[in-house]
């Protein structure tokens, strides 16, 4: 039996960041060919075509979209596609979750990408904490002013599967929200 973590974890590798290790090639939109994905990922997992459906039907957090022969990511990508995301009015308030370790650069720099396209933001604190656990160290999470930043021009868009998206954050929209401000 698949395990469906493994499978979706290859499938995030190859469909955000590096399509060559599976063969594949992504268009402008980031669509891969579905048979093509299916073939590798019998190679490598033995599993079927109707696993990795099941697999884009039950993730957890709608990682992927099949349309017809082909698939996607629907965000998180390093590699450049263009997602066709319309911009969106944004909520007032958004979060991140980071490491502390990260603070210093994040207060100076502002949020930027990183290694992905656009600065992934939560729409609540406790979304924005389960991405902040991901990684080792003590937790922090930031409030974005989304409202001022929206109404100095700057573009967010939402993804497929709810999350927020912008290019960068400047420090200035950023506030560390203290222990005794968390729910
Ligand atoms: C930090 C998962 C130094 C940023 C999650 C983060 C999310 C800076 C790290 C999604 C910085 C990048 C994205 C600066 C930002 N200096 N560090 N100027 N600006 N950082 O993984 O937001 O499971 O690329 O705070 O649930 O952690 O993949 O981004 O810690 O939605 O679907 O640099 O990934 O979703 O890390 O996570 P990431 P992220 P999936």
């Amino acid at each position: 039996m698949p395990n469906d973590t493994q499978i979706s974890k290859f499938m995030s590798l190859v469909l955000r960041h590096a399509p060559e290790e599976a063969g594949l090639v992504l268009d402008d939109s980031g669509w891969a060919d579905f048979g093509a994905l299916c073939v590798v990922i019998r190679q490598k997992f033995g599993a079927s075509a109707a696993d990795v459906e099941r697999v884009v039907a039950e993730n957890p957090k709608r990682r992927f979209a099949i349309d017809g022969n082909r698939i996607r990511a629907v965000q998180g990508h390093s590699v450049d596609v263009d997602l066709g995301l319309m911009p969106s009015p944004p909520p007032a308030v958004l979060y991140h979750g980071t490491k502390e370790e990260f603070l210093p650069a994040i207060l100076r720099d502002g949020l930027t990408g990183q290694s992905r396209l656009h600065v992934h933001l939560s729409m609540d604190i406790e979304t924005a904490r389960v991405v902040a656990r991901r990684r080792k160290g003590k937790d922090v999470i930031l409030r974005v002013d989304s409202a001022a930043m929206s109404g100095n021009g700057m573009t967010f868009f939402l993804s497929d599967n709810g999350v927020w998206l912008t290019n960068q954050v400047p420090p200035r929209y950023l506030h560390q929200i203290s222990k005794r401000e968390l729910p």
